[in-house]
């Protein structure tokens, strides 16, 4: 397969199509963690869409402090500053809504650019197939003249060569070249996630989360699934996935449904590591 051009800011500069998203880009050929870059330049202030891109990452992150593979030259890691004023009884659901929206962005940013279909993994896993191809790690923070913040931190397997991924991910892992059998300009991906984030921000301030909830449950292939779920309190849940709450939960129903007629415990879930359960692993 040929080689990945290098992101050049020229380059990303001629394609960009946004108004605020990337008014400011840094570029880096190897960075810790993009989100850490982003955090340090929204803490002296850094405007509202501001973006960190890098080549590679040393220290790249996870949820929960987790690692995220990041060979040089072939991905996608990039980091964008988000400062925007919600109205207080608005900011618990906007700021449940900011990941799952960045899903959905990201999704449609791969489909237009590579042809290939991407799904969602709640809350904010990119998948192909059943295959992770990306993820997103959102971060809030406070700086001291602009004050609060959110960084929005995406990782997409682009152009790398799946065989050479480490072991542990190796199986769960896939790349958008080897999907699709060929070179993806990494120029135009980063180019249209801008420009669909900042349409999807831009509709998130404005309007109710209706539109994004309906074009999220269309995508999230959880709903409908058996799922176990982990809990950060270390319990686990396994239960049937049935729909995504307007706050931007996942309500799951009790699996399997309890002999004796008592009803299936349900939960809403904010925060949790998700399994899709094969059937084999159910018993349906
Ligand atoms: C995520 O966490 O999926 C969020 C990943 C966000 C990465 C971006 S890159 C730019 C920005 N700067 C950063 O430092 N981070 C963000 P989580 O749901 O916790 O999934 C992490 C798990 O995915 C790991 O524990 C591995 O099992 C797996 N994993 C690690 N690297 C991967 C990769 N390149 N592709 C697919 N799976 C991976």
């Amino acid at each position: 397969m040929p080689v990945s051009p290098p992101l050049t800011l020229d380059a990303i500069r001629s394609t960009l199509a946004t108004q605020a998203l990337g008014r400011r880009i840094e570029l880096f050929q190897r960075t810790a963690s993009t989100n850490r870059e982003t955090f340090s330049l929204a803490q002296s202030d850094a405007e509202h869409g501001t973006v960190v891109v890098a080549e590679e990452q040393t220290e790249g992150r996870g949820r929960l402090a987790r690692t995220w593979f990041s060979p040089p030259a072939v991905n996608l890691y990039c980091s964008i500053l988000v400062r925007r004023s919600i109205p207080s009884d608005r900011l618990t659901s906007w700021l449940s809504w900011l990941p799952l929206m960045t899903a959905l962005a990201a999704a449609k940013a791969v489909e237009t650019i590579a042809g290939i279909m991407v799904a969602v993994k709640w809350p904010n896993d990119l998948l192909i197939g059943e295959r992770k191809v990306g993820g997103i790690l959102c971060q809030s923070g406070t700086s001291p003249q602009l004050g609060s913040f959110q960084i929005i931190g995406i990782g997409i397997n682009v152009n790398a060569d799946r065989s050479k991924f480490p072991p542990d991910i190796r199986d769960s892992a896939t790349t958008i070249a080897h999907e699709t059998g060929h070179t993806i300009d990494r120029t135009q991906l980063l180019s249209r996630l801008l420009l669909e984030l900042e349409q999807c921000l831009d509709e998130l301030a404005l309007t109710n989360y209706d539109r994004i909830a309906l074009a999220y449950r269309a995508k999230c292939v959880t709903l409908g699934k058996i799922v176990r779920a982990s809990l950060a309190d270390g319990t686990e849940f396994t239960g049937l996935a049935q729909t995504i709450g307007s706050d931007g939960s996942l309500h799951i129903a009790q699996w399997p449904i309890p002999s004796g007629g008592s009803p299936p415990q349900t939960r809403q879930l904010y925060a949790a590591d998700i399994v899709h359960l094969r059937p084999s692993q159910t018993g349906r």
